[in-house]
C-alpha cells in the first residue's frame, strides 16, 4: 500500500478545509449559485403532520432560496407510489420539483445541481434518514451516505456522496 492511513486521512481533512464536503460525480463543472436560485422552482414537500425532520429539511431547502409548499398527509406511501419511487429508497418525506421527485433528506446543493443538469430520471433519493444529512443533524456527526440519482427505468447511480 503507497498511501499510509495517515497520508490519506490528511489528504481528507484538506478536502473537506477547501470546502470538499460534497464530492460531484466527475467532470460536471459547478454550479453558478447567483444563476440557480434566481430561477429556482417551486418544491412540493408532502410530509406527515408530525415529522420533525421532514420541517428541519423544509428549512434547509427555504435557507437555500426554494419556494417550499408544505403538504401534510397521512398517506404518504400513495404518493411515493405516484411518483414512481422505487422499493427500498423511501424515507420520511417525498417532495416534488419540476418532473422529479426528491426522496429524503437530499442536501438543496444536490438539487440545485440536478435542476441545472436536467438529467432524463425520476429524480434524487437519500433512502432512510442519515444522520448528518440535513435536517438530521446531531452535533458534528455525519454518517457518510449517497444521493441516488433514479433512472427513467428505475435503476439508480451516485449522484454525489456526503460525509466521506
Ligand atoms: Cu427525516
Amino acid at each position: 500500500m503507497a498511501m499510509g492511513y495517515r497520508t490519506l486521512a490528511s489528504l481528507l481533512l484538506i478536502a473537506v478545509m477547501q470546502g470538499g464536503a460534497a464530492v460531484p460525480e466527475a467532470s460536471e463543472p459547478p454550479v453558478a449559485r447567483s444563476q440557480a436560485t434566481a430561477e429556482l422552482p417551486k418544491l412540493i414537500v408532502h410530509k406527515s403532520p408530525t415529522c420533525g425532520c421532514c420541517q428541519a429539511w423544509v428549512g434547509h431547502m427555504r435557507k437555500a432560496g426554494f419556494p417550499v409548499e408544505v403538504r401534510d398527509t397521512g398517506d404518504l406511501a400513495a404518493i411515493k407510489a405516484r411518483v414512481k419511487l422505487p422499493y427500498g429508497l423511501g424515507s420520511c418525506h417525498t417532495a416534488q420539483v419540476g418532473d422529479y421527485f426528491v426522496e429524503g433528506h437530499v442536501p438543496a446543493e444536490d438539487v440545485k445541481r440536478l435542476l441545472a443538469k436536467r438529467p432524463a430520471a425520476r429524480g434524487l433519493a437519500v433512502p432512510g434518514m442519515p444522520i448528518g444529512s440535513p435536517g438530521m443533524e446531531q452535533g458534528g456527526i455525519v454518517q457518510p451516505y449517497d444521493v441516488l440519482l433514479v433512472a427513467p427505468d428505475g435503476t439508480t447511480t451516485v449522484f454525489a456522496r456526503h460525509g466521506q
